[in-house]
């Protein structure tokens, strides 16, 4: 295996940076959205989550433990900008200066992303957030001001982490703020997202900062259930409805056709200018991908479910059925572990956009750990990530698909949205009860794995 191969681990601000309330930092939707009763289990919240705002050198003190090259984290919008316009916040720059210079000091390169869900409340409340184009404008000036102040140290941006999850689980499902339950929404909200996406790289590539940006998309894999026609067409609805619907525009300016033909007006247009910004906007393909489910044509009318353990998507517009396998081994979050989809994505993705590299930008699992000594164990975490990145070789040694890197989900134990700090997905055990980092057994697993690429 190539020596450039980009090891590394990700998280996302709100999962791990806690001081919520420090550095004249504003609240974002999910700092209210953890306060509404029922939304989020426990009423967990991120005020002090991993307490990576204090710890940071901690956690870089891991990263370089582990071997890793890179670290993938996210910059919270409201600590730049605590309405999410105007003026910069100057500690929270200087606090991602800190953090940036840390990282090249320890010789490890910064990915970040730019949006990692934590919209500004304010620009909620007073604006109705990526409902309105005027997101679009809010957020590609914060993106300018991140160039500005970080681009001569960091070369690597993401613009939206998943955005598919902001208009489905946000205003399609509700179950991410702002707890929206609508059927047209999420495509009026992806649309928001991709121009504000496009504009950030123009914004990126007219700037001449140097670098590369892209955009990353989560995407499951969807087998066909069976050989008939109707069942693979249907596995690859599945994956133009979920990767496709923000992929296809950012490399070919326009949604899949068949998105078009299910969706008519209720699928937003491109001008012609859009498209052509659009077009070509990412450097290279992020994906964040944790499992696979088998796909079939509805029978004539039956109902599709909502959804499939919590990530089927829109289904009443896809019309696909979703099922797995019994004997597949299950994840904490109830995700299959199903490690040939990973490599079938990953030819799918090589495939349909051919020409671009592809970051792996995520992958991982959550495992129930009650308590330190299982933890330590770690069993299942460390076949998970043995058998994901041996079919992640497969992929590159005998598919050749153009796979650049790997960031494993996650570094620490964190904030797990919905399910607050109840799923621990991280290498590192840590809790906002004990913020004390102990590397789990995986740690050195997936150390042991980085080093064995390199021999
Ligand atoms: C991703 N789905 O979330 C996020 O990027 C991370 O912040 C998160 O911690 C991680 O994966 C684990 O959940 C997802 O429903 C949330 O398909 C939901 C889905 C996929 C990814």
């Amino acid at each position: 295996m190539t020596s450039d191969f980009v090891w590394g681990v990700a998280t996302a601000a709100y999962q791990v940076e806690g001081g919520a309330a420090e550095g004249g930092r504003g609240f974002s939707i999910w700092d209210a959205f953890c306060r509404i009763p029922g939304r989020v289990r426990g009423m967990d919240n991120g005020d002090v989550a991993c307490d990576s705002y204090h710890r940071f050198e901690q956690d870089i003190a891991m990263i370089k433990l582990l071997g890793a090259r890179a670290y993938r984290f996210s910059i919270a919008w409201p600590r730049i900008q605590p309405t999410g316009r105007g003026a910069p916040n100057p500690e929270g720059i200087a606090y991602y200066d800190r953090l940036i210079d840390a990282l090249l000091a320890a010789g490890i390169t910064p990915y970040v992303t730019l949006y990692h869900w934590d919209l500004p409340l304010d620009l909620q409340m007073s604006h109705d957030g990526w409902l309105k184009r005027a997101a679009v404008d809010d957020f590609a000036a914060y993106a300018k001001i991140c160039f500005d102040r970080f681009g001569d140290r960091v070369k690597h941006w993401i613009t939206l982490n998943e955005p598919w999850c902001v208009a489905v689980l946000g205003h399609g499902l509700g179950v991410f703020p702002p707890g929206r339950t609508d059927p047209d929404e999420p495509y009026l909200v992806a649309h928001h997202l991709l121009l504000a996406h496009a504009r950030a790289v123009q914004l990126f590539r007219e700037g001449g900062y140097g670098g590369v940006i892209g955009l990353s998309n989560n995407c499951d894999w969807r087998e066909p259930l069976s050989d008939s026609p109707r069942d693979r067409e249907a596995a690859q609805r599945a994956l133009e409805f979920c990767y496709g619907w923000f992929t296809d525009p950012v490399v070919r300016g326009d949604y899949p056709a068949v998105m078009r033909t299910r969706l008519g007006r209720r699928l937003p247009d491109f001008t012609r200018a859009e498209a052509a910004l659009l077009k070509n906007s990412v450097d290279f393909l992020g994906l964040n991908h944790y499992s696979s489910l088998y796909a079939s044509e509805p029978a004539a009318g039956t109902k599709v479910e909502t959804t499939v353990s919590g990530n089927g998507g829109l289904s009443d517009d896809q019309q696909v059925c979703l099922s797995a396998d019994p004997t597949w081994e299950k994840t904490d979050m109830q995700w299959n572990v199903v490690p040939w989809g990973f490599r079938k994505l990953l030819a799918w993705v090589a495939g349909r956009y051919p020409g671009y590299p592809i970051y792996v930008t995520e992958n991982g699992c959550a495992v129930n750990e009650p308590d330190a000594v299982s933890a330590l164990i770690d069993e299942q975490r460390c076949r998970f990530i043995h058998a994901y990145t041996e079919a992640m070789r497969a992929a590159i040694e005998e598919d050749h698909t153009d796979v650049r890197g790997y960031f494993c989900w996650s570094l620490l134990d964190n904030f797990e949205w919905g399910y607050g700090y109840s799923k621990r997905f991280g290498l590192i055990r840590c809790s906002p009860d004990n913020l004390e980092r102990v590397p789990k057994k995986s740690f050195f697993e997936y150390q042991r794995i980085i080093r064995s690429w390199f021999a």
